[in-house]
């Protein structure tokens, strides 16, 4: 029976931090890939997933290694910054397996469909948005049924001209229970450890995706879940929590959602169930400052939500107001404050460099950081990525100065990545060494340090607390490249 294989490609944390920030990267489980696997299997084919970075291959571990004879189509899921690893990937693939079919999907691949083909000549189907659908029409396409023109959702070359075709698109999935639980016995569990800023003791922390899809505008976002809000059952994500109880004696776990809070009524009704269950699980998630109040704060926190992430973005109310943000400063200081107060601890993001910003307000950014105080804060650099409106405008203006997908790194100063876009007025090596500037202005401050020495638990935490500080330390020393 022909098997479909769903490959993470390579891609380290240094990759993607650098070098001296790599400790601080976490290896997350490929939920994409995991959620197709289950659809593949509930209609009845052979699939299994090569995880790379959680599995320590490389290309040619996975080429030579990884491929068998019964392999007949092979997925690949990538952000922008995969891009020359998907490449190499592909390319080695077609030549030592030329008989194989190739699919990519995820963000890139689904916000540039034909540019993606046209750069990348070994990719015969590119997958837009939700894949899980897909790739079943796909993998029977390639059982000899149905026609690849019917198929919603893709791109593909076609054989006879090699031309490139674009068929309708696919509406996004409008009940998200009727996908079976993500295939995670496919995947190596235990290698997974989420970034040490957002998890407890050892760091095993599976993911459960909530809902997808945000209405919200921020400029810098790629909406790939649209922006319709969906969110499966509480009983579904009930089910869901218990079964990684069950099958991997979890103690924590994240939330992930494009925005979770945005309606309350499923936010307090899950709340509820978690209690009521007695679940007893610590959990993290991300959320929008304006939607949020006292009320679900306060149960969030009973049913065991222990740290929250606002993306705050920067202390210019021009700024806010240019990204679309939809927020004003008085609000992202009131949730700081009732967040405090009912005693979850927060992370705050904020971006650095974005259009137009001067240095004044790269500063005051900064100083909004500090006057927040989060425990944890991330501080950016700007990168347009494809499929945001940000992208479109700065393209269209021709103010994009590259298109390197592999140095779309949100963490340039640190990765040392030629940065693609670099505001007005503003220089490459001074937004990379504000990216380091800001961390220092941020955390090597006495309550900051202090909160940190109160909250350590763990020797984990101490040692990513001294770490820190040597990095930090390392950066007033050592000066970014251009
Ligand atoms: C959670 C999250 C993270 C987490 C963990 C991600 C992970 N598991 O790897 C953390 C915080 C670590 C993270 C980091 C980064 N992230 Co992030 N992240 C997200 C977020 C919020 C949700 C991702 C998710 O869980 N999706 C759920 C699964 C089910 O969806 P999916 O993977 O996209 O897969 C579906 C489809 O895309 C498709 N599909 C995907 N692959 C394939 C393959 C085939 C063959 C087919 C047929 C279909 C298919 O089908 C799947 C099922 O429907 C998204 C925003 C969003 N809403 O997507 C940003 C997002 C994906 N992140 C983004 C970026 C840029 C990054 C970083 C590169 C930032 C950086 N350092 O520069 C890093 C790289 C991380 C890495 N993987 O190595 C961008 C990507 C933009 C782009 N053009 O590439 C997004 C879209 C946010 C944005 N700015 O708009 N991220
Ligand atoms: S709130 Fe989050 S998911 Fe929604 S548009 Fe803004 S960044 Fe994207």
């Amino acid at each position: 029976m022909a098997k479909t294989l769903l490959v993470n490609p390579p891609f380290s944390v240094s990759e993607r931090y650098g070098n001296d920030m790599k400790k601080f990267g976490g290896v997350s489980e490929p939920l994409g890939l995991a959620y197709l696997a289950s659809n593949l299997e509930k209609n009845g084919f052979s699939v299994q997933i090569i995880d790379a970075p959680a599995e320590e291959l490389t290309n040619r571990d996975i080429v030579e290694n990884c491929i068998g004879e019964d392999v007949n189509l092979i997925g690949v899921t990538f952000l922008t910054p995969m891009f020359s690893s998907i490449k190499e990937l592909t390319e080695q693939i077609k030549k030592f397996h030329p008989g194989v079919t190739i699919i990519a999907g995820g963000p890139h691949p689904s916000a540039l469909p034909e540019r993606t083909l046209e750069e990348i000549s070994s990719i015969d189907v590119i997958c837009i948005g939700e894949g899980e659908r897909t790739i079943v029409e796909v993998s029977e396409y390639l059982s000899g049924k149905g026609k690849i023109e019917d198929i919603k959702g893709i791109a593909y070359r076609d054989g006879d001209c090699d031309e490139i075709r674009l068929n309708s698109p696919r509406p996004m999935e409008n009940s998200l229970d009727s996908l079976p639980t993500p295939a995670r016995h496919l995947l190596p569990m235990k290698e997974y450890k989420l970034t040490a800023t957002r998890t407890k003791g050892s760091g095993f922390c599976p993911t459960i995706i909530l809902a997808r899809g945000c209405p919200f505008n921020c400029q810098f976002c790629s909406h790939p879940f649209g922006r319709t809000f969906r969110h499966h059952s509480v009983d579904r994500i009930v089910r869901e929590v218990t079964e990684l109880i069950n099958n991997y004696e979890i103690t924590q776990v994240n939330f992930e959602a494009d925005t979770l809070t945005i309606n309350k009524a499923f936010v307090l009704e899950l709340c509820n169930a978690i209690i009521d269950r007695k679940l007893n699980i610590a959990w993290t998630c991300e959320s929008r400052m304006d939607t949020i109040d006292e009320e679900m704060l306060l149960i969030m926190k009973q049913a065991g939500c222990w740290q929250i992430s606002y993306g705050v973005e920067s202390g210019s109310q021009r700024l806010l107001d240019s990204i679309v943000k939809g927020v004003t400063k008085e609000k992202i200081i009131e949730t700081f404050r009732i967040t405090k107060k009912v005693g979850i601890s927060i992370r705050g993001f904020f971006m650095l460099g974005l259009p137009t910003e001067t240095k004044e307000e790269s500063l005051k950014t900064i100083h909004f950081a500090r006057k927040l105080n989060p425990l944890w804060a991330q501080f950016t650099v700007t990168i347009p990525y494809p499929g945001t409106p940000m992208f479109e405008q700065l393209r269209n203006e021709g103010r994009i100065q590259h298109y390197n997908w592999t140095d779309y790194n949100t963490w340039g100063g640190w990765a040392d990545k030629k940065l693609p876009y670099v505001s007005e007025g503003r220089t490459e090596e001074e937004i990379k060494e504000l990216q380091k500037k800001a961390m220092r202005m941020f955390y090597m401050r006495p309550v900051a340090l202090f909160k940190h020495i109160k909250s350590i638990s763990t020797l984990r935490d101490f040692n990513k607390l001294v770490h820190g500080v040597v990095i930090l330390v390392k950066t007033m020393f050592v000066k970014s490249k251009k």
